[in-house]
């Protein structure tokens, strides 16, 4: 039985890999932050046969016990501090997690395999944010990269070291750089969870108007239980590389709330829709499109559905988890808006 140990467990990434390797038949290991951490029920449901170990991104000496303790064949960072727009405030935090977290688990593997870093698998979770002001479109694994803010900074940093720890030991590591990727699970602070939450609260009087940043930033969108697989496809190979994965199609913020309140029978959202200067990020990525072609030539992904769906699947759950609520609500008699 493979053994796989997870940073970032909690999160709807880690999630969504720990699910997609217990049906492959690992044995998981999933690092928890902090004490009684409240989101460790959410991943024991959704893997019951998970182990959950203590330990933090900013602790190498915890790091080093987990892998005593995992004895991983693979380890997936997917740890971080992963919201661009806090990275400002609290960018020492962020380049302490985000960026030096992934120093320190390539430590803990060297130092747990005594610098025969190729016997366990390393995956890294690079993000698009680093290439921020596009040098080329669409970017692809040779694109140079211009983080905008203090988060992308920090996962050009991992990026970088990931790849130096490959040619400096050997390593069999892979960084994997992911657009952006959505779905149910994702964080209520992102844009397409907000915009599809918003629009579901909305068309149930659940809230009047929903207040955005910037509308005219565009990503490239896609489902995240696509993206997992591209993570576990990349550490199956002989030899390891770096990958984009990305559906290589681009909307705006714009198109997303066109779709959202679509799928809720509004037709203009421009009434409910307010936008605060607040929201505005000081430096903002404008474009994002990825060309994942060598991720579709040599593991053979390519995502599964397209924008709108993903949208819409959101929406329907937002909808759903909504009535659910309104339900609780009517039933203690104590309606809430
Ligand atoms: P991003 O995702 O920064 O691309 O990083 P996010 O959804 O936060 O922002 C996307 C774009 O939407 C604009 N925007 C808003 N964003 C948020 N969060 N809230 C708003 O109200 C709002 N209004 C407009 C933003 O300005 C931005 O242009 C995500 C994260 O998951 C990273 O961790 C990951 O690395 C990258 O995707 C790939």
């Amino acid at each position: 039985m493979p053994r796989a140990l997870i940073t970032g467990i909690t999160g709807q990434d880690g999630i969504y890999l720990a699910e997609f390797l217990a049906l492959k038949g690992y044995e998981i290991f999933g690092l928890l932050r902090g004490q009684n951490n409240p989101k460790a029920t959410a991943v024991q449901q959704a893997v019951p046969s998970i182990k959950l170990l203590g330990g933090d991104l900013r602790d190498l000496p915890s790091l080093i016990g987990a892998m005593e303790i995992a004895k991983p064949d693979e380890v997936y960072n997917l740890g971080a501090i992963s919201f661009v727009g806090l990275s400002w405030d609290q960018a020492e935090l962020t380049s302490g997690i985000t960026g030096m977290g992934v120093l320190r688990v390539l430590e803990a593997l060297r130092i747990f395999t005594q610098n025969d870093m190729s016997r366990i698998r390393f995956y890294q979770a690079s993000s698009s944010e680093m290439f921020g002001k596009v040098r080329e479109v669409p970017q692809r694994e040779t694109t140079a990269f211009h983080p905008r803010s203090p988060y992308g900074v920090a996962k050009a940093f991992g990026h970088h070291l990931t790849v130096n720890y490959r040619e400096s030991y050997g390593a069999h590591a892979c960084a994997g750089i992911l657009f952006n990727h959505e779905s149910p699970r994702r964080g209520h602070e992102f844009v397409t969870r907000k915009v599809t939450r918003g629009a579901a609260r909305i068309a149930l009087g659940l809230q009047d108007r929903l207040v955005l940043g910037n509308l005219e930033a565009r990503r490239d969108w896609g489902f995240a239980g696509d993206y997992v697989e591209a993570m576990w496809l990349m550490l199956q190979q002989e030899r390891p590389e770096d990958y984009v994965i990305a559906t290589g199609q681009t909307h705006s913020i714009r198109d997303l709330l066109d779709i959202a309140f679509q799928r809720v029978g509004i037709p203009n959202w421009q009434s409910h829709v307010l936008q605060d200067p607040r929201l505005f990020r000081p430096a903002d990525v404008d474009l994002l499109v990825g060309d994942a072609s060598r991720a579709r030539d040599e593991l053979g992904w390519k995502p599964r559905g397209d924008f709108r769906t993903l949208i819409e699947m959101m929406v329907d759950a937002d909808l759903a988890d909504g009535e659910q609520n309104e339900k609780q609500a009517a039933g203690s008699g104590n309606r809430h808006r």
